[in-house]
């Protein structure tokens, strides 16, 4: 089924919440009007370029920038010991450490120019300041470097089998760290004691994050009040600020950092690196504004990764089906240096997730991140529950074929029950609602899977390979209870903060501290403030990205802003009203409890005659005249929600797909995506974040992958060879989804800004492993290419 958008003006404003809205931000953003980064021109701009190590792993023996500073147009070249000598009070030369701890963590010191080594090809080496993009460009050809080469290991088992060369004086055997979960001895008693055990062996490959918009930032400093802006693309302005500040020693409260129109980010904008900092430095230094825009080659050699896992997995099943037991060894690719958030997500993002939707009696995972020469690798789309659900859902295919099990039937006799909600999972974390068989059932209605087996049966007749993939998905997201977070190693608290205020007209600007980026929140957050204030949609308007009008915030990424931000928005909303209610009770000389509030009015219970507008009360608060005593004029409410707990969506995809054997070719016959994100604030949001997410993890499944070479150079480092899925080769997606509200915030939310993604790649892999079963074909390691699909049946290596 496909929502249709509706009019805002169609719609009744009691039903504004829940209702199909076309989304209010398209319009500037496919008319050209939107301002990114790159819009911004600022007088007397000069730009930075950057040159960046041409090799994976280098000592570097000398850095000659004497030409380059030679040239028109320079204004500046720098190196690590620029940095390190600059004389602006405070600055250091390397980032600031990671954002989330882990008490076996060997974290490293992330230089922002290279002090004397490079550890992965595109690591910053230099900076050049120019008063035009091309000659900053230019110059980087100048500057002469003279690497010493060193071994190169981009995967986690090679930079960990002891003979690597060493990144990091801090980190030995390249280790970052060892990490562990679950009860192992309770895990080892139940394979002990199972009739069976199914072994799972794959890698989850590297992937790039492709946000349609390169990074970018224009950092602009006033000497004269000490001021510094910083324009960029980020998810987070209040997080950037505080680690800008904390790289560049320049005061917190006088950094600005505004996000204009971001175009897509996928998790690659949340974290501290090297270059907007630079800039940022150099536009103090120079006293002038300074731009840097990423080349789409930088973006491929130095946007934070994802995935990069190689596991193998273990489980026990007694001969009925039941799952007994789950075991976890995995080797987590951390790249060179350690990202912001990277030590959370194969660790708590990942290793609590790898219950999946089933009560399973003993677990026990273990994960060694390693430094090897690739960027660093944190956040992307998913962050570590893709990968959880990647093993727990290949795993339930193969174990379903070794019990010559229905893979259906295998997983409902597994879920967990209805009933044993809230569910603690032996993984440490409690799953807050959840119903597995209804999207379950829901989607087998969808494919028809009863006559699938019937068509799968007459079409091997005929030489054709139809395959069923499933994929019953679970995730955490609506990050995070800041309690909990901070048990698990989390270096500040996430909760969110915004503000409601009403103007003196009556219309409304609601600040939120999440900052979209094209999830649409313009539209939601209004339909959340009109529903609660009782005004109509058009009434509101809001503000996201920008540390000087919000007072705080902590950003858009774990699929947190309409569980955490939306529900910050109701508690203001609520405040707001609340004040409006005792300035209403005021007016009618009645006790404030006796007022009620319904669709934006006010009145005294039992006389629904006698009746105030909320925005006429914000009027008269702003007019002053007759306030209650100690009462403040205006009508504004600020808050800070911080969640009990995460939200757990879930859902089933399933791919139907047939296989070439000869060719190795796979074409999509159906998608079947049934979600269940909780309550839905707008339906049609909802499947565009599930078509845009399993877009993206079909990509994964079929096309994606970052390639090094031995040397440790990337081979897939432009659109040309990492293929990023087009529209071609998207299926056509059937959307469904079922509605398990969430006990933990008000809006009974959930996220769905991951789902599609976490959901996807699993339900085709087990499509193809189901489609070449006649082939004794369990599985093709990601992404399938024809090539793989072939070797897979043909049963041999095609020559290089
Ligand atoms: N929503 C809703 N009902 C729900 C849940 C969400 O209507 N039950 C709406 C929200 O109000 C919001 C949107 O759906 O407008 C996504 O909400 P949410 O799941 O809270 O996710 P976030 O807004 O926090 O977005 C982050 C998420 C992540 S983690 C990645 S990665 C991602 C994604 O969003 N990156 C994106 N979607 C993206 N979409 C675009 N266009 N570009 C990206 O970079």
């Amino acid at each position: 089924m496909t929502i249709d958008s509706v009019d805002p003006d169609d719609v009744d404003a009691a039903d504004i919440l829940g209702s199909a809205i076309e989304r209010r931000e398209d319009p500037s953003l496919v008319t050209g009007n939107a301002e990114y980064t790159d819009d911004i021109e600022l007088p007397n701009t000069a730009h930075m370029a950057i040159l960046r190590s041409r090799y994976a792993h280098a000592t570097i023996e000398d850095i000659d920038t004497e030409d380059a500073e030679a040239m028109d147009g320079v204004v500046g070249v720098f190196t690590h010991d620029d940095l390190a000598r600059s004389d602006t009070p405070g600055d250091v030369p390397f980032l600031i450490p990671v954002a989330w701890q882990l008490p076996s963590l060997n974290d490293v010191d992330h230089p922002m120019l290279a002090d004397g080594r490079v550890r992965y090809q595109g690591d910053a080496i230099a900076a050049v300041v120019a008063e035009e993009r091309t000659v900053a460009r230019d110059a980087l050809d100048a500057i002469d470097v003279d690497y010493e080469r060193r071994e190169a290991a981009t995967s986690p088992s090679e930079a960990l089998d002891g003979d690597a060369s060493e990144l990091h004086g801090d980190a030995d055997g390249n280790v970052a760290f060892d990490w562990e979960i679950g009860d192992e001895e309770k895990t080892e008693a139940a394979f002990a004691d199972a009739d069976r055990v199914v072994e799972f062996e794959a890698d989850n490959q590297l992937l790039i994050p492709n946000a349609m918009e390169p990074r970018a930032a224009v950092a602009d400093y006033n000497p004269g009040s000490d001021e510094l802006e910083v324009f960029m693309t980020t998810q987070n302005p209040h997080v950037h600020r505080l680690l800008l500040s904390g790289v560049l020693g320049h005061p917190e409260h006088k950094l600005r950092v505004k996000a204009p129109d971001v175009g897509g980010g996928f998790g690659s904008k949340i974290h501290n690196y090297a270059d907007e900092a630079i800039a940022a430095w150099a536009a103090k230094h120079l006293e002038r504004p300074v731009k840097w825009v990423a080349t789409r080659s930088e973006t491929y050699l130095t946007d934070a990764q994802g995935r990069g896992h190689e596991t193998t997995a273990e489980l026990a099943v007694s001969d009925d089906g039941d799952i007994e037991g789950f075991r976890v060894d995995t080797k987590a690719n951390m790249g060179a240096y350690l990202s912001t958030f990277a030590p959370a997500v194969p660790t708590w993002l990942y290793g609590t997730l790898l219950s999946g939707q089933y009560d399973i009696p003993a677990i026990h995972a273990s994960v060694e991140g390693a430094y090897t020469n690739v960027p660093p690798v944190d956040a992307y789309r998913g962050a570590g529950r893709p990968e959880a659900s990647f093993v727990v859902e290949r795993v339930m295919h193969l174990a379903a074929r070794e019990l010559d099990m229905d893979p259906v039937a295998f997983r409902k006799r597994n879920f967990v029950d209805d009933d044993d909600f809230p569910f603690e999972t032996e993984v440490a974390v409690v799953y807050d609602s959840g119903e597995y068989e209804k999207p379950m059932d829901e989607a087998l209605e969808m494919v028809d899977y009863e006559g699938f087996r019937e068509r799968q049966e007459q079409a091997r007749e005929e030489g054709r390979y139809l395959g069923i993939g499933f994929s019953c998905y679970i995730e955490a997201c609506g990050l995070a209870p800041s309690e909990l977070a901070g048990q698990l190693g989390a270096q500040a608290g996430l909760w969110e903060s915004s503000l409601v205020r009403f103007h003196p007209s009556g219309t409304v600007t609601a600040f939120c501290g999440t900052s979209g980026h094209g999830q649409g929140h313009g539209t939601t957050y209004a339909q959340i403030v009109a529903n609660e204030l009782g005004i109509p949609y058009e009434d509101v308007d809001v503000v996201e990205g920008d540390t000087d009008e919000i007072p705080h915030g902590m950003g858009t990424y774990g699929s947190r802003s309409a569980a955490v931000g939306g529900s910050s928005l109701v508690k203001s909303a609520e405040k707001v009203v609340e004040k409006a209610k005792s300035l209403a009770a005021h007016q009618f000389e009645a006790d404030p409890d006796d007022v009620e509030f319904t669709d934006g009015e006010f009145h005294v219970a039992g006389a629904p005659d006698r009746s105030v507008g909320i925005k006429d009360v914000a009027q008269q608060s702003y007019l002053a005249h007759d306030m209650p005593d100690d009462t403040e004029p205006g009508l504004e409410a600020t808050s800070f929600y911080d969640p009990d707990n995460f939200v757990f969506p879930f859902g089933t995809h399933v791919a139907v797909v047939e296989v070439d054997p000869e060719s190795g070719e796979i074409s999509f016959e159906q998608y079947a995506a049934v979600d269940d994100v909780g309550n839905q604030i707008n339906p049609k949001i909802v499947e565009g974040q599930i078509h845009g997410g399993v877009a993206q993890g079909v990509g994964q499944a079929l096309y994606e992958g970052a390639e090094y070479d031995d040397n440790g150079s990337l081979v897939t480092g432009s659109m040309q060879d990492y293929a990023v899925p087009k529209a071609e080769h998207v299926p056509e997606m059937e959307t469904a989804s079922t509605t398990t509200p969430s006990p933990h915030n008000p809006l009974g939310v959930k996220g769905v800004g991951e789902a599609g993604t976490i959901a996807a790649p699993q339900a085709v892999v087990n499509a193809v492993a189901d489609a070449l079963e006649p082939f004794g074909v369990d599985g093709v390691e990601m992404p399938m290419t024809a090539e793989r699909v072939w070797e897979a049946v043909n049963g041999q290596a095609t020559a290089d």
